[in-house]
């Protein structure tokens, strides 16, 4: 099944579902012959309040309440910044590389530095199995016609190195700034990694997040959670988690920092449930129109 729906900027999209019938022709006729190449899907967080397996590995994306998360509140680990498309990634290392704005001191100080895999808590979900790492982005775009962000990509790895450098390839042409693929990480000169990828958002093809930055206005209130569940970090014994992500396409960046938390601490049982109505499965994205204003997050 394929839904075409019409944006709140009267973009036409479609969600993905199996192509059937005559529609499946006509999509297959507007890509041409190379019907393998499956066109992005969003995680649509403009339209919906709570995405979960948008990823296909498990993750949850959700708006979040509205709260105070500026600096001081709650500690960045990674903030970015840049006008167009940006792109960083959280390190000691000096000086910050790509976009990656407000070093740190050795992991302590500042808003992008080192994040030890042992302070990061796990979370429980209600009524998801396992637990997940929580993330929250807050963004801060132009509260007038920029106020959309797009969130191209995002991977973990981890790491034993607290300054790691050299993320690759850091082109901001597509499709390597907008599509995730298995050789993107950190690399010495003899070609051995230097970093493990634990997560891509588009490890089963490429996903966008959209965003809408008017829905927590003002800086320094929070955007999004992304749950990603712990299992990524089975079996690894380095002592550094290093997120990178990008932004910018289609919608475009503007304004202030984009920033990442994390929650750390012990193991936590968080109350956060997904709206049922629209915590759907697999690729199935469900347009939840006329939703998007409402919040049911406990934390
Ligand atoms: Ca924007
Ligand atoms: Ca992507
Ligand atoms: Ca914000
Ligand atoms: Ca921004």
């Amino acid at each position: 099944m394929v839904r075409f729906l019409r944006d709140r900027l009267g973009r036409v999209t479609f969600k993905h579902g199996l192509f059937t019938g005559a529609l499946a022709s006509t999509i297959v006729g507007l890509v041409g012959a190379s019907a393998a190449v499956a066109a992005p899907i969003d995680i649509d967080l403009i339209n919906n309040m709570t995405v979960v397996n948008g990823d296909g590995q498990g993750s949850i994306f959700t708006q979040t309440d509205q709260q105070p998360t500026g600096t001081g509140v709650i500690k960045p680990f990674l903030t970015i910044q840049r006008k167009g498309r940006e792109q960083g990634y959280n390190s000691d290392v000096k000086p910050l590389e790509l976009d990656a704005k407000r070093a740190g001191d050795n992991g302590n100080n500042g808003w992008t530095r080192s994040l030890r895999i042992s302070d990061l808590a796990e979370v429980k979900v209600n009524g998801q199995a396992g637990s997940f790492l929580k993330f929250l982005l807050d963004v801060n775009e132009d509260n007038s016609d920029g106020h959309l962000l797009s969130l191209n990509k995002l991977q973990l790895f981890v790491t034993n190195d607290a300054n790691l450098s050299g993320y690759t390839p850091t082109t901001t042409a597509d499709p390597s700034f907008t599509v995730g693929t298995a050789t993107d990480g950190f690399y010495d000169q003899l070609g051995h990694e230097k970093a493990h990828k634990v997560y891509d958002l588009d490890q089963n093809g490429d996903r966008t997040v959209q965003l809408d930055y008017s829905f927590n206005h003002g800086s320094g209130s929070g955007d999004m959670y992304v749950y990603i569940p712990t299992s990524v970090l089975a079996g690894r014994s380095e002592t550094y988690l290093t997120m990178y992500s990008s932004f910018g396409s289609p919608y475009a960046s503007s304004a202030g920092f984009e920033e990442w938390s994390t929650l750390t601490g012990s193991k936590q049982l968080v109350s956060a449930v997904p709206l049922p109505s629209v915590a759907v499965a697999g690729l199935a994205l469900i347009g939840g129109l006329g939703l998007k204003r409402r919040r049911m997050l406990a934390n």
